[in-house]
């Protein structure tokens, strides 16, 4: 081959590159382009250096250093397209490199969890009812999940099979079961009696009362634990807002009034509140709460009147103060307003259903 023809080859090589750089409308599309020049096993320019061979002896070193020049012009126009590219000017020269009539690109918010939301609107109700918030650690001993809330050692409330107890390495009631034969594990887990995820919120209730005097006006949210089978109402990891008031003189009428209006504020428009007796260790008189609202009667949790041993039990005298307290799921709640009919789905985390609250 001819030194002149190998040079001409080269020259059509670079403007063809240069074109199809800048003609490039995407990256998919340039880096296409640089496989076709630039590839390292059957690129144009690797065919191209096959050619060097050919060339006469004498011709040599003038060809090699033109190849030389062709390989550098051809990724300098490569780089260059690639600056345009990542700089958001658009890759292609074929139209102008920033059209500001064209709509901005959408940058994709994500948004708050619908329960993170329920949650953070229930405290701002309840924070103009004048409850602030308190907090409550989801790992609880038996004194605040089960005995100063008025439930006894034999209460079926506090059987393993209802609760989740945790495990703790080796040591039962502080005697160690190592070599016991009942586990070949070197570290066995056992049960620990004493600790387990919390069932109820109403732990918090006792946590508060120990540490304040009345009166008390709390709210408390978070995470409660139970071995429940998921369904549509349940679930066995869920939340709870639980409500404390605590004082002088303190009615089921304001237990009523004040979930009337709490009902009211988060659903809106004319809400009847029903109650159903029921029974809690730690409340006397209980009830279930019921609410009406779209013509349905539904089951919003549990509440009553603080039985005087709870109050006892965290120092209170019961002769001097009384006070109401109530549970509700927060799941339920917010499903019930979203109309939403399986509370699964508030875990399934589909982007579908949490992009529509
Ligand atoms: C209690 O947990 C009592 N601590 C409520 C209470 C507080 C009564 C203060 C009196 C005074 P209960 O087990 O009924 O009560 O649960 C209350 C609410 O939690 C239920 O009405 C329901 O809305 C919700 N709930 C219960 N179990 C589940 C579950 N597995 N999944 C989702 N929500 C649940």
């Amino acid at each position: 081959m001819s030194l002149d023809a190998f040079i001409a080859d080269l020259d059509a090589l670079v403007a063809d590159a240069t074109s199809k750089f800048a003609a490039a409308a995407d990256a998919a599309a340039l880096e296409a382009a640089r496989v076709e020049f630039l590839g390292a096993k059957s690129g144009k320019l690797k065919d191209a250096q096959k050619g060097l061979g050919a060339v006469g002896k004498d011709d040599k070193p003038a060809a090699g250093k033109k190849f030389n020049e062709v390989k550098q012009a051809i990724e300098a126009a490569f780089a260059a397209a690639q600056d345009r590219s990542t700089s958001g000017e658009g890759v292609a020269a074929t139209g102008p490199a920033f059209d500001p009539s064209q709509p901005g690109t959408r940058h994709r918010l994500g948004h708050l969890h619908p329960l993170t939301q329920t949650i953070e609107e229930l405290k701002d109700i309840m924070g103009r009812l004048g409850f602030t918030v308190a907090h409550g650690p989801e790992i609880e001993d038996e004194r605040h999940n089960f005995e100063a809330l008025n439930i006894p050692k034999a209460h079926p409330a506090r059987d393993p099979l209802e609760n989740f107890y945790l495990a703790v390495a080796g040591k039962v009631h502080g005697a160690s079961v190592q070599g016991s034969g009942l586990n070949a594990n070197p570290e066995p887990r056992t049960p620990n009696p004493e600790l387990l995820l919390r069932s109820q919120t109403s732990t918090v209730q006792i946590r508060v009362m120990e540490a304040q005097q009345p009166p008390v006006r709390i709210i408390s949210l978070g995470r409660v634990y139970r071995p429940d089978d998921a369904d549509a109402t349940h679930y066995p990891m869920f939340h709870q807002i639980e409500g404390l008031l605590i004082d002088k003189h303190v009615t089921m009428a304001d237990l009523k009034s004040t979930l009337r209006l709490f009902a009211g504020s988060y659903f809106g428009g004319e809400v009847h509140i029903r109650f159903r007796p029921s029974f809690f260790p730690f409340t006397e008189p209980s009830v279930e709460v019921d609410m009406q609202w779209n013509d349905r009667w539904i089951e919003m949790g549990g509440a009553g009147m603080v039985d005087p041993n709870v109050l006892r039990a965290v120092g209170y005298d019961p002769e001097q103060v009384s006070g109401f307290a109530f549970g509700l799921g927060v799941e339920r709640v917010c499903a019930r307003r979203h109309q939403v009919t399986d509370i699964r789905e508030f875990y399934r985390n589909d982007v579908r259903f949490l992009e529509q609250f």
